[in-house]
């Protein structure tokens, strides 16, 4: 069976992601930062798939080269989810904070493509291999008060299918899922722990859950090998962009 490697694995989407690959056979590296959060995950898992897991921030470029040699060294990877990163901060540029904009830029770009890098040469010499990068409605679509995130979703989508023409000629499939409002701790995290605000960019909707993103990642995956869903946008019922929004008064 096929081996995924997941970043941003010890919760939401990447969390979902890996139960649910589990759930399907599929053996797992886990990434994340926390040792706390993905370890109970690993134990978990590890009883149905073998499950490795390993721990660093994706922003850092010496720890993730060093972790990533390791990673190879040792594990042929199938199958590559880029799904770590987050939304820092909601405000209009003009009172954006340079610390978030490095956050997103960091974690969401660059960090994506120093993972990437190591299994890439893997999957070239292999000639064989699935990225799946989890973009964002904001890398379709900029709406007010995202500038710098829907500028690194943005920057996902271009090289998602940057990485789909460069990586034909190795018969690489490269996708995108991009997801509209999902419940799970990224508007807290946007907004920096203001539950208010977090749970306001919910309020009225039936929002997604990870689970139902983690479905499509199964779906693409799953797929015979001559198939490749190349982009899919997922959005709740009640969105119909990102700015419009159906919400129950
Ligand atoms: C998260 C979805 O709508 O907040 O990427 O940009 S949204």
């Amino acid at each position: 069976m096929s081996t995924a490697l997941i970043t941003g694995a010890s919760s939401g989407i990447g969390e979902a992601i890996a139960k649910l690959f589990a759930a399907n056979g599929y053996h797992l590296v886990l990434c994340g930062r926390s040792k706390e959060r993905l370890e109970p995950i690993k134990k978990e898992l590890a009883s149905h798939v073998d499950v490795a897991a390993y721990y660093f921030d994706v922003r850092n470029r010496k720890e993730v080269a060093s972790v990533m040699a390791e990673i190879v060294n040792k594990h042929t990877i199938d199958i590559l989810v880029n799904n770590a990163g987050n939304a820092h901060g909601m405000t209009p540029i003009d009172e954006g904070s340079m610390d978030d904009w490095d956050a997103m830029i960091d974690g969401n770009v660059k960090g994506l493509l120093y993972v990437s890098k190591p299994i890439i040469a893997q999957m070239t010499a292999r000639k064989s291999g699935q990225i799946i990068n989890i973009g964002s409605i904001a890398g379709k679509e900029v709406y007010p008060k995202g500038n710098v995130y829907c500028a690194s979703k943005h920057a996902v989508d271009a090289i998602n299918n940057g990485m789909r023409l460069d990586l034909n000629p190795y018969g690489i499939r490269v996708s995108q899922i991009s997801p509209g409002l999902v419940n799970t701790g990224f508007s807290s995290v946007r907004f920096k722990g203001d539950m208010q605000k977090a749970d306001a960019t919910y309020t009225g909707i039936e929002p997604l859950y990870a689970n139902d993103i983690a479905e499509v990642a199964l779906f693409m995956v799953s797929r015979p090998a001559h198939v490749n869903i190349s982009d899919v946008i997922v959005l709740p019922t009640a969105q119909a962009s990102a700015t419009v929004i159906n919400r129950i008064k």
